[in-house]
């Protein structure tokens, strides 16, 4: 089934310089990027994307990750992508691995790029996991023309 997307290289990949091959990677699942964007990673921002978190413990630590202060990261840029293509969702899924870097195959983005550290699973990559979650995140992150 075509479907949409949304992947987000958090602040942890752009820093260690994992952008370009992290992209390569995805580039080469045969899906189309849509749209493509630098955005600020708000607090607010950062709250409505994880809504599904609310009430965890360890969501502040997840905010200030996503933001990048964790990491002393102050600019608080993230790499904001639409994917389209058949099963684009599992397809991504599957090549980022397991939200657990140490348990994230080690031939998967996860895997390779990520660890555990100050609280957080640093894993580089969200990539949306069911459509539905996929069409309120693209529309949080894109306006309806950002989108080709
Ligand atoms: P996902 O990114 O694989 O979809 P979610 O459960 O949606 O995983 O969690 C969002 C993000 O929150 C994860 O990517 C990871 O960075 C962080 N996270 C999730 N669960 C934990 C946890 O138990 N401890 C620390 N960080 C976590
Ligand atoms: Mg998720």
């Amino acid at each position: 089934m075509k479907e949409r997307t949304l992947i987000l290289i958090k602040p942890d990949a752009i820093s260690k310089k994992l952008t370009g091959v992290i992209l390569d990677r995805l580039l080469h699942l045969d899906l189309e990027m849509k749209g493509a964007k630098v955005r600020e990673m708000t607090e607010e921002l950062a709250r409505e994307h994880y809504s599904n978190l609310a009430g965890k413990p360890f969501l502040p630590s997840v905010i200030s990750f996503m933001r990048g202060d964790l990491n002393g990261i102050t600019d608080h840029r993230v790499y904001a992508f639409v994917f389209e293509g058949e099963d684009a969702i599992s397809k991504v899924r599957a090549a980022l691995g397991a939200t657990d870097p140490a348990k994230a195959d080690p031939w998967t983005i996860r895997g390779a790029f990520g660890c555990f550290k100050d609280g957080v699973m640093q894993n580089c990559v969200h990539a949306s996991g069911c459509k539905e979650d996929a069409e309120r995140e693209i529309s949080l992150w894109f306006n309806p023309g950002e989108v080709l």
